[in-house]
């Protein structure tokens, strides 16, 4: 009995569910479209300093290169080949980028997009990252290779080849997404194919992959290369360490596909978390932060260690993939710093953080006309570097919300209560909300139209805390709001419903 228990704990602690972060660093950080460079500069400058775990990237490999519209982002999930270059660089650079957040601790994440190579009706030419020969009509990728022989053509019944309706999970599968090439990965061919992209990638030294469109997998499919990766780098992690696995399926409940089928190869995206968390902080279909108090599991989530969570991700900011209207981003700030900072407070779930591009959003019928803008970048399509300001925010278009303090800091304020219970729930029976974590910290939100003014049991030691959202310790001065923690852990706590930032957040790191 207690043997199975100890190789049940030893499993989640070094299987595919383990981030691989180091210790006590809890969180990973989306840094969408950015350049090799950059993230390796800002593993050594800003991440590592400021205790994040890692960092999702995006595609590595070879992609189409699509001009009209003018090099949308999304090019990047059209696969022409597994070899390392892109928009965000070459495979030195690459390397190079692997290499230097290794070495400070910060870890990397590849999105792998293997469900399929590009759209059918891209055509035939040399219009790919690195130039490589492809002809999507005869499904020619000779720098693969993969033929005709590869994909789904023959095994897709609709008569179209799309998937046509989500409810028929044959054709979620074996069909093509949005015109993309759908492989057969069913052929251990093409199994092969993928594990040898994945596994040059674990060679370089990267933790683990976000697998994009596993929905669209069978997850047997998905188990049948997933055994073949090796075990991660020695030079950086222990004997023996399994590569993190985080795979994206939707799963909002309504469709024939569930997120546990896929608990056997590793985590899942919990989507659900920020189309509720958006309902429930912008107070719509009468939601209130009060409803929150049984967060997670009670909200009919996954169980919190097969889950991912985030606020919002890459597609649903600007209406791709799922969530709708509900979804925080950075163009609705004020409300999208509550919901980071809940996520980063509350123990369900691994956390990623999302850093975005500005782009010139335009809505017309309800619709962002340009959801297809790529990253910041120069006449000849390449993207521009990140820069950063005198202030420490990025320019050049960059958004870096990783690095805006009260998102920042949250994620500090992770890392210290890590491990630490749920604890001292409050609420005012509307949205005003507090609770802490064991005796580390503790968060208070108002997100009513009036003042909040409470005496709430913080489970803190006694003293001087400095709140972390108005502002930061720094040496033994407080540049926020400052919170007397009694003897008896109780604090007095004034928000104003018209703060710049209505929540307050305190842990024993920031004690002064
Ligand atoms: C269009 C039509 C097709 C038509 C085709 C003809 O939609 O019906 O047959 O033209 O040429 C782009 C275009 C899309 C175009 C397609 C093929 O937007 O209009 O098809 O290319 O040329 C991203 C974007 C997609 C983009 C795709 C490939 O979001 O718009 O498609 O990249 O460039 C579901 C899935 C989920 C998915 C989510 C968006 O279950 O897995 O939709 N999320 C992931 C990624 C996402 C990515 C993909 C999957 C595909 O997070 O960014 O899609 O790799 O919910
Ligand atoms: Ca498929």
């Amino acid at each position: 009995m207690w043997i199975l228990i100890l190789l049940a704990a030893l499993e989640l602690c070094w299987a595919q569910y383990s981030p691989n972060t180091l210790p006590g660093r809890t969180s990973i950080v989306h840094l969408f479209e950015w350049r090799w460079n950059d993230i390796a500069l800002e593993c050594e400058r800003y991440l590592a300093p400021n205790g994040f775990g890692g960092v999702q990237i995006s595609p590595p490999n070879e992609n189409l290169v699509v001009t009209t519209p003018w090099r949308p982002w999304w090019e990047r999930y059209q696969p022409i080949s597994y070899q390392l270059c892109s928009r965000s660089g070459n495979e030195s650079e690459f390397k190079d980028m692997v290499i230097r957040c290794n070495n400070v601790g910060v870890y990397i994440y590849v999105d792998a997009v293997v469900n399929h190579m590009c759209g059918a009706a891209a055509g035939s030419g040399h219009y790919s990252t690195c130039g490589s020969y492809f002809d999507s009509g005869k499904r020619d990728f000779p720098a693969v290779p993969y033929s005709g022989w590869d994909f789904n053509d023959g095994k897709c019944k609709t008569t179209s080849g799309e998937i046509e309706n989500y409810n028929d999970l044959y054709q979620v599968r074996d069909c093509r997404l949005v015109s993309l090439l759908d492989l057969a990965l069913e052929k251990d061919y093409v199994r092969s194919k993928v594990a040898e992209y994945m596994n040059h990638l674990i060679d370089i030294g990267v933790a683990g992959f976000r697998i994009d469109a596993a929905k669209h997998m069978w997850p047997g499919d998905m188990k049948a290369f997933l055994d073949k990766l090796k075990n991660l780098s020695t030079e950086w992690f222990a004997e023996g360490t399994r590569p993190f696995i985080f795979q994206e399926v939707i799963d909002l409940g309504g469709e024939s596909i569930k997120s546990n089928e896929y608990f056997g190869n590793g985590r899942v995206t919990e989507f659900k978390y920020g189309a509720k968390l958006g309902t429930v902080i912008r107070k719509w279909n009468g939601e209130k932060m009060a409803y929150l108090k049984n967060w997670g599991e009670g909200w009919s989530f996954m169980p919190s260690d097969k889950a991912v969570v985030f606020v919002d991700n890459h597609d649903n900011q600007r209406g791709h993939g799922a969530g709708g209207a509900s979804i925080l981003t950075f163009w609705d700030a004020r409300l999208y710093k509550m919901g980071v900072g809940f996520m980063l407070a509350h123990p369900y779930g691994f956390t990623r953080v999302m850093s975005s591009f500005h782009w010139p959003r335009y809505f017309e019928n309800g619709k962002d006309i340009n959801d297809w803008v790529g990253p910041p970048s120069y006449e000849d399509g390449s993207t521009k570097p990140v820069s950063i300001n005198p202030d420490t925010t990025c320019g050049n278009g960059w958004i870096c919300e990783h690095r805006w303090r009260q998102i920042r800091n949250m994620v500090i304020f992770r890392n210290v209560v890590n491990g630490q219970p749920f604890t001292n729930w409050w609420d005012n029976n509307s949205n005003q909300v507090a609770f802490g974590r064991g005796n580390q910290g503790f968060i208070v939100f108002n997100n009513d139209d009036w003042n909040l003014t409470a005496t709430l049991q913080t489970g803190l030691p006694e003293g001087i805390y400095c709140d972390i959202i108005s502002g930061q310790k720094e040496g033994n001065i407080c540049t926020g709001i400052k919170i007397h923690v009694h003897g008896d852990g109780t604090a007095y706590f004034n928000i104003s419903n018209d703060a710049e930032d209505p929540f307050v957040a305190i842990h024993v790191s920031a004690k002064l």
